[in-house]
């Protein structure tokens, strides 16, 4: 059954969501750039950013880098800083490096608004919207929980330290299974958003670790590779799996059974949101700082109801 929580309920209004004129005052220009390009969690984001700035008469136009990588991102915020938009919709690919080019932005008199990820001291944004990624890392472990009620060994397969969204997941996840003594927790392994790194990460992990029960994939590309390395292993019997996300493939691995269960986000919401509070503070209207978007668990079983509700249209 769905392990959701309040949070995760995905018809529940997010816990403060914005105020919204039925119209700019102008046709602002908006500028999103993503936090990696072809990525299904992003390309959902985009659309409910296009669907909202067309229903506020505003215009957007939406750039990312090949790699979720701050080298990279950076050079396309500065580009984008110097163009001069009236505000930038942005999810930071690194709670550091990303932190003085967005000051700066800022600075310059851009309204700058975080969807996804943050960075350090955000007090430079206007708003940030965010899902409730401690929660959702505690209920993939709950998830793991409920297909091995007898405990085992646990791992997270992550992306890079230092991507704040994904750091928080393991947090949930980690203090979850280290509360309870049936679980023990195994070093976290960072996949550097490639699958097939993923793939040789979960096999070597299986080599040392024969007796791994599960496997928590924070995000869309290390749940694609997880799924690879343990089917690859001949471990799929034995490995239970939790990914973050919810795109076509993934919702084909669940149906497949090659992953058991799946933490959706709200990406959709959380574009629609982003241009809600950057037309917000660009006519000077009561914006919201902090907006927490929820999640939902997808299983087999939930997959055509509330599951499949959740799961990101490829639009
Ligand atoms: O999980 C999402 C996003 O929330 C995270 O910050 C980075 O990875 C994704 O885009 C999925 O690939």
């Amino acid at each position: 059954s769905a392990a959701n929580t309040a949070a995760g309920d995905p018809s529940a209004p997010a816990a403060s969501a914005p105020v919204v004129p039925a119209k700019a005052s102008k046709n602002y220009n908006l500028q999103f750039i993503q936090g990696v390009t072809g990525d299904e969690f992003y390309i959902t984001m985009q659309c409910g950013i296009e669907a909202e700035a067309a229903k506020l008469g505003v215009t957007v136009k939406t750039q990312g880098p090949q790699k979720f990588d701050p080298t990279l991102q950076k050079p396309i915020l500065d580009s984008a800083v110097a163009a001069k938009p009236d505000a930038i919709l942005i999810a930071p690919t690194d709670v550091t490096a990303m932190q003085t080019p967005l000051q700066a932005a800022a600075a310059a008199g851009i309204k700058v608004i975080l969807v996804d990820t943050t960075t350090e001291d955000p007090s430079y944004a206007a708003s940030a919207i965010a899902s409730d990624n401690v929660g959702g890392g505690k209920a993939a472990f709950d998830a793991i929980k409920e297909l091995n009620p007898g405990g085992g060994k646990v791992m997270v397969m992550s992306t890079d330290p230092g991507v704040s969204t994904v750091d928080l997941r393991i947090k949930g996840f980690e203090d979850a299974a280290k509360a309870d003594s049936k679980f023990q927790y195994l070093p976290v392994q960072y996949s550097h958003n490639d699958p097939a790194t993923a793939a040789n990460l979960i096999s070597s992990a299986l080599q040392r670790d024969p007796d791994i029960i599960g496997v928590f994939a924070a995000n869309l590309f290390a749940a694609e590779g997880t799924a690879t390395g343990v089917r690859q292993a001949g471990k799929a019997s034995t490995v239970k799996i939790v990914g973050f996300d919810a795109g076509p493939n993934q919702i084909k691995a669940l149906q497949e059974g090659t992953v058991q269960a799946l933490i959706a986000q709200q990406p959709g919401n959380i574009g629609q949101f982003g241009v809600d509070e950057a037309v917000a503070a660009l006519d000077g209207g009561q914006g919201t700082p902090k907006i927490q978007t929820g999640f939902t668990t997808i299983t087999k079983e939930n997959l055509n109801g509330e599951g499949g509700q959740a799961a990101y249209k490829s639009s």
